[in-house]
């Protein structure tokens, strides 16, 4: 099936990550299954964190990936995958004006500086495989109202103000998810160069934390399994999982 021939649209939910798991349990859902919601009571980031967004104005949704092929020391690709296709997504809907769009590692999309969708991806292995993956995205479409220490931004805001059709972005966003989870699985070398290509900061000295000291660093590439290669002031590359290294403010 493809992703998004069965949408199961929900009015309310605390967070389509977790129905999306409770219905693998209950049902053992198909491949492609999304689960999209109008309001989203408690949205989750990463660790604990939270994802706020607006009923009916910006898009929380779960895409269930069985990706049998996949085995689990490739489950980066499905970062990669889904991080390209929301910025595929936010690049379409704003046309010229979605110059700035990039990846900040691991998968938060920018625009400019500010993040304009988060994901979550929540991953089953069987053995040295995938069993499936639970891929949560939030993007802001219409929310206006963000507050500003979330250095957050909407396709609206981008846009100069100009509302979005929700329902199309959504049906954009689940064909490029298509697109992209083809390319992954048949040509994972050409998202790997779309991935780097996009990845914000590259080439740029940036404040980090490493290992808790702030230092400044470059981001080059990430490696096969997704930790992000920079360089030190002395030339030297290195790389680094989320638990030794992150971007420091925006
Ligand atoms: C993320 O976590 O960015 C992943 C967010 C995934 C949300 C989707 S919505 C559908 C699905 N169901 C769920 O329950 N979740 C997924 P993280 O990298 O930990 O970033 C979280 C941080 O982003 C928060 O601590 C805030 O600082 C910030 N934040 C929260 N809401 C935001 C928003 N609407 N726009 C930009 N930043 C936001």
């Amino acid at each position: 099936m493809a992703i998004g021939e069965r949408i199961i649209a929900v009015r309310s939910v605390d967070s389509t990550n977790k129905m999306a798991a409770e219905l693998l349990a209950a049902q053992g859902s198909a491949h492609g299954t999304v689960i999209l919601a109008h309001e989203q009571t408690a949205g989750r980031g990463r660790r604990g964190r939270r994802w706020a967004s607006a009923p009916g104005l910006d898009i929380a949704l779960s895409v269930v990936l069985k990706p049998a092929a996949l085995a689990a020391a490739d489950q980066f690709g499905l970062a990669k995958l889904t991080a390209l296709a929301v910025a595929d997504t936010v690049r379409e809907a704003l046309g010229t004006a979605g110059d700035g769009v990039a990846v900040k590692w691991p998968n938060d999309v920018l625009v400019g500086r500010r993040k304009v969708a988060g994901i979550l991806i929540e991953c089953e292995l069987a053995g040295d495989r995938v069993r499936h993956a639970i891929v949560g995205i939030g993007l802001n479409v219409n929310s206006v109202d963000l507050p500003e220490e979330l250095l957050a931004t909407s396709l609206r805001t981008a846009a100069g103000g100009r509302m979005h059709d929700r329902d199309a972005v959504v049906h954009r966003l689940l064909a490029a998810m298509e697109r992209r989870y083809a390319q992954c699985l048949h040509v994972p070398a050409g998202l790997d160069a779309d991935y780097t290509a996009a990845l914000w900061a590259r080439g740029r000295w940036a404040p980090m934390w490493l290992d808790g000291a702030a230092v400044d660093r470059r981001p080059v590439d990430v490696d096969p399994h997704g930790r992000l290669l920079v360089e030190d002031p002395e030339g030297r590359v290195a790389a680094y999982g989320l638990d030794r290294l992150r971007f420091a403010a925006r």
